[in-house]
């Protein structure tokens, strides 16, 4: 695939545009990244918002389609790019791959940030009932996750999918964020160790 003809509009360190990388370096799709300064209120201009009504980032462009929302980027790359699939053949098996990505973005994805957001702050003002709160929320989450698991390598079966972009990024960092995982949540332990060794999430940067 040539050229910048992809262009992504993309902060750092929001999971969000890091799960579309993930995906369009599964993919190996090049493309433009534009970098859109949260902390400034880029995402709020009327030039972005003409982009994304809901002001914020991910955005992909393609050509002359505009696309936002991470979720329904990578079903686009998945539809236009299909080269290799990132979602299984069969319809039911799509379906609990696209759960399980809905399930990150809305249960889990959710609780690390608060993590984070706790521990870039000084020791002496972090709140240690947030923290005790999210570490059991990301528990819960990787507990789930180790039930679909099961014996296979990741979440749709033996192939990368959608489900496990979506959680690579964070899911890579809990060993970073003290979030310890006993013997019990050992699918789980052994999937995020598979995903720190793809090219796709190592390009991150994050580990
Ligand atoms: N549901 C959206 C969430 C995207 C999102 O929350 N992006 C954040 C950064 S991680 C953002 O742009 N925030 C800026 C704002 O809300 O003003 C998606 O999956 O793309």
């Amino acid at each position: 695939m040539g050229g910048a003809m992809l262009k992504l509009y993309d902060y750092p360190d929001c999971p969000f545009c890091q799960k579309v990388r993930v995906v369009l370096a599964e993919k190996d799709l090049e493309f433009e990244k534009i970098f859109v300064d949260l902390r400034k209120g880029d995402q709020k201009t009327p030039e972005f918002l003409r982009l994304n009504p809901y002001g914020r980032v991910p955005v992909l462009m393609d050509e002359d389609e505009v696309i936002y929302e991470s979720t329904v980027i990578i079903e686009y790359l998945e539809d236009e790019y299909p080269n290799p699939l990132l979602l299984p053949e069969e319809s039911g098996a799509r379906a609990r791959v696209r759960l399980l990505e809905d399930f990150c973005d809305n249960s889990f994805t959710p609780p690390t940030s608060m993590l984070l957001h706790e521990l870039y702050k000084p020791e002496a003002e972090r709140d240690q009932q947030r923290i005790a709160q999210s570490h059991d929320e990301i528990r819960r989450c990787m507990a789930h996750v180790n039930h679909h698991l099961g014996s296979a390598d990741y979440l749709g079966g033996s192939q990368f999918t959608l489900a496990d972009a979506a959680f690579a990024p964070r899911a890579t960092l809990l060993n970073r964020m003290s979030v310890e995982l006993d013997g019990s949540l050992a699918a789980a332990v052994s999937w995020i160790e598979r995903m720190k060794a793809r090219p796709s999430v190592r390009q991150l940067g994050l580990l």
